[in-house]
């Protein structure tokens, strides 16, 4: 699939005019075509790392003035010889020069090709050059922390580990298939059996932590709801300070969901607003109900909004028993608190998922937005000290959890050539994670989503 015998180039920089544009060279002959339409100091004769000012010519034709960085392999992203010439900014500079370097001999890259050398040549792992694309994504504190300790070596490293540790066992059972007839065993089966266990633990683990990690990828399905004039659109607005959903004093205002991004603390949190739940008066209203209680399902955090001035204790309990799911966890916001007495104020429950608040007047805003993060992200963040966030990932990992519970399944029953064929899926797996066992599918599959450039 890779041709590292070729030299490719690409914009480094998103399109369009900017101060400056980065055009970026790798391969054998990255240096070698520069010199071709360089103007300047010999750039073959140059120590890596260092910077050149120079011209980049087309014969007589003068194109700009760049600075040309130099990186000699394999102390460059790629490990290749990497040119990376800053030119200016237009359109028109960049096209014309990179079609001057296709002309002296390189070719266009592909999306992630250089990302994709990187790997290839040893310089990241799979889950590293994953990483990379994370972090160019990454639009929030928290993403961006998880994709660089990713990039790290995160969980890949530990993996690697216990992965090693297995193939150990792997060929020590291979090897008594050879013995086949004098029935030894050289495969410890205690410690097989414990080294099983600890990979399932951390396997499990990761696992588990793939739905807060995906939380703090892709942000958190916040789900604001409750019975019609409660509020819903009000405390919306006041979250995002912003006058964003239609309010009315008349039930059933909101009829569609409308969805807005609020960032607490570095985590995205989408949040739905619905139509108020009710006996349908018409269709439509009735449409927006359904949409409703689908939205509740497919989200991590519920925040049910009642009116405290209005609805009766039977009612709140129906409520909040219908609307108990399992996997969503529930916030229940008393609002309109300013039509309370201190005495009607100390009746209303009081738990630590629960909280009194004035939607109009703005009032404890603040305090549930931290009680919104506490009980999407903090409450869930101890005990893993590594996320997984990679879709990939979390597949590959079951595969494997699944490959090594047939293996502690079988230890003391199955005869070794079994045993040997689950080990090595469970190995195949977990290869596929670090890249240690990769197609040029699945590489196509990572690579190609990745931008131009990288
Ligand atoms: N006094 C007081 N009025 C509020 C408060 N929050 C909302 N209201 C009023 O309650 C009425 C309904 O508010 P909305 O935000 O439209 O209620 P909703 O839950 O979105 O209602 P539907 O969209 O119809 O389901 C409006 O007249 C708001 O001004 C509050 O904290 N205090
Ligand atoms: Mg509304």
């Amino acid at each position: 699939m890779a041709h590292t015998e070729e030299t490719i180039v690409a914009l480094a920089t998103p399109n369009g005019a900017g101060a400056i544009g980065v055009i970026r060279l790798s391969g054998p002959d990255a240096i070698t075509i520069a010199q071709k339409v360089w103007k300047g100091k010999d750039l073959t004769r140059q120590a890596s790392h260092t910077l050149h000012f120079g011209r980049i010519v087309d014969g007589e034709l003068e194109l700009d003035d760049v600075v040309a960085s130099l990186f000699v392999a394999p102390r460059s992203y790629t490990r290749e010889n990497v040119v990376e010439i800053s030119c200016h900014g237009s359109n028109y500079i960049i096209e014309s020069i990179i079609k001057l370097l296709i002309k002296n001999g390189a070719r266009a890259a592909k999306a992630g090709e250089f990302t994709l050398r990187a790997f290839l040549n040893g310089q990241l792992d799979l889950s590293q050059a994953e990483a990379v694309a994370d972090l160019i994504a990454s639009n929030s504190k928290a993403s961006q922390q998880v994709a660089l300790q990713q990039l790290r070596g995160g969980f890949s490293n530990q993996l690697q580990q216990l992965r090693e540790q297995l193939v150990q066992f792997a060929s020590l059972i291979e090897l008594e298939l050879d013995f086949a007839e004098e029935d030894v065993e050289f495969a410890n089966r205690d410690q097989l059996k414990r080294l099983t266990h600890e990979i399932t633990r951390v396997i499990g683990n990761l696992i588990q932590s793939f739905e807060l990690g995906n939380a703090i990828k892709n942000g958190v399905n916040t789900v604001i709801a409750g019975r019609p004039n409660a509020g819903k659109s009000t405390l919306l607005n006041a979250l995002l300070n912003e006058e964003r959903a239609i309010v009315s004093h008349i039930p059933g205002t909101t009829r569609d969901t409308i969805e807005e991004v609020l960032n607490i603390q570095g985590i995205n949190f989408r949040l739905i607003d619905t139509a108020g739940i009710r006996e349908a008066t018409d269709t439509i209203e009735q449409i927006g109900v359904q949409r409703t209680m689908e939205k509740i399902s497919q989200s991590a955090l519920l925040i049910y909004v009642y009116d405290a001035e209005q609805i009766t204790v039977e009612e709140l309990n129906s409520d909040l028993e219908s609307l108990q799911k399992p996997g969503v966890t529930m916030l229940v916001v008393a609002n309109k608190a300013d039509l309370l007495s201190a005495e009607q104020l100390l009746a209303l429950p009081h738990t630590d998922k629960a909280i009194i608040i004035s939607a109009k007047e703005k009032q404890h805003i603040d305090e549930l937005k931290s009680k919104i993060y506490q009980a999407a992200i903090k409450e869930q963040l101890s005990g893993h000290e590594t996320l997984v966030t990679n879709i990939r990932h979390l597949e590959a990992l079951q595969k494997t959890e699944e490959a090594l519970i047939r293996v502690l399944n079988g230890i003391d029953t199955v005869t070794s050539d079994f045993l040997s064929m689950d080990i090595k899926q469970a190995l195949h797996y977990l290869g596929e994670i670090t890249g240690a066992v990769t197609t040029d599918d699945l590489l196509d599959n990572i690579f190609s989503k990745f931008c131009i450039g990288k």
